[in-house]
């Protein structure tokens, strides 16, 4: 019987957005993210005698084009490790879309775990990390716990992600505001790919982050979170800066995003520790210690009446259960 693989969502402090290389996704830059514990996708894979892949998110069968890119990865996969096998896949996401986190990055991450524990591959972490890259880039850093770097690389074995050590417990919570909204969203792959294309600062985005992924280092090294969030937060309003200057123009923000921010600055103004970053979505994720977000969030939900409040902290890597 083999084990159910469960992967943890990730939440990048300095942003992978633009490949050099679609099908291998290969980013552009670095990236930098903290695994959180709050949300997780738990995936079991098994050996089937059929000559289609079977997939099933939770509990309900998907059909061919919902499973298109599971699909897609599973035959990359079957080449990469030369078999022909089909699977049946079991996922389970217990990452509520409306809870404001992707869940590609715990999806994929999960779902390489779950061939390599039942095609007993026997990856190390760098390879599993490889292996998520090819469904998502994102995917790469879930294979950790705590902050992850993905290194850029420029093949398909020499991107991959790998943990930035760090000696004891650092005070830094994620306070997630979710807009109850349904927006009607452009993926990150066709958004990136937009940015890449027509921004005119895309060149200068790759230069900051070059500089922004060695300060944020230090700062996690100082444990010193007012100088991991000032940096996440420029890091994070930078991307966004990448859609606005895309031609044609496009954004993720909504106007409560904005009012989110404004609220965040005011927060700061009273001294109190709070810094914004934001995925390719409306929702705001807020950096806090464990003094500041009481009053985050107290002040957070007394300002806006329809957002949702989810706290969640460092979380691990991998897990076979
Ligand atoms: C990140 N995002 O670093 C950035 C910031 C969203 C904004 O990685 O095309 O789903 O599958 O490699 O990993 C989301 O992009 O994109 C993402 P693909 P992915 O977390």
């Amino acid at each position: 019987m083999s084990k159910t693989a469960r992967a943890y969502t990730n939440i990048a402090l300095i942003k992978y957005w633009g490949k050099k290389n679609q099908t291998l996704k290969l980013p552009y830059t670095n990236s930098l993210s903290l695994t959180l514990d709050r949300f997780y996708t738990d995936t079991k894979a098994c050996v089937i005698n059929n000559d289609q892949d079977i997939i099933y998110l939770n509990q309900t069968l998907l059909d061919q084009t919902q499973s298109q890119r599971i699909r897609n990865y599973l035959d990359t996969i079957r080449q990469m490790y030369s078999f022909n096998e089909h699977f049946q896949i079991d996922t389970v996401n217990h990452v509520p879309t409306s809870a404001g986190f992707a869940s590609s990055a715990s999806g994929f991450a999960a779902l390489a775990a779950a061939i390599n524990e039942t095609k007993q591959l026997n990856l190390d972490k760098k390879q599993l990390s490889i292996l998520a890259r090819n469904g998502s880039g994102s995917a790469s850093r879930s294979i950790y716990g705590g902050f992850v770097e993905w290194i850029a690389g420029s093949d398909n074995e020499t991107s991959f992600a790998q943990p930035i050590e760090t000696e004891s417990e650092i005070d830094l919570t994620i306070l997630s505001v979710v807009i109850n909204k349904n927006v009607k969203k452009i993926s990150s792959t066709v958004g990136m790919e937009n940015s890449v294309k027509s921004s005119p600062f895309y060149p200068n985005w790759v230069t900051l982050v070059a500089s922004e992924i060695k300060e944020i280092k230090q700062a996690i090294a100082k444990k010193d979170v007012q100088k991991i969030g000032e940096i996440a937060e420029h890091n994070a309003m930078s991307m966004h800066a990448l859609t606005l200057s895309a031609n044609p123009s496009f954004t993720y923000f909504e106007p409560e995003t904005i009012k989110i921010l404004q609220i965040i600055h005011e927060l700061r103004q009273k001294g109190i520790l709070a810094y914004a970053t934001i995925d390719a979505g409306p929702n705001v994720k807020i950096i806090c210690t464990k003094e500041s977000l009481k009053q985050v969030q107290k002040y957070i939900e007394e300002q806006l009446s329809n957002v949702t409040c989810v706290v969640a902290n460092i979380g691990s890597g991998i897990q076979y259960i």
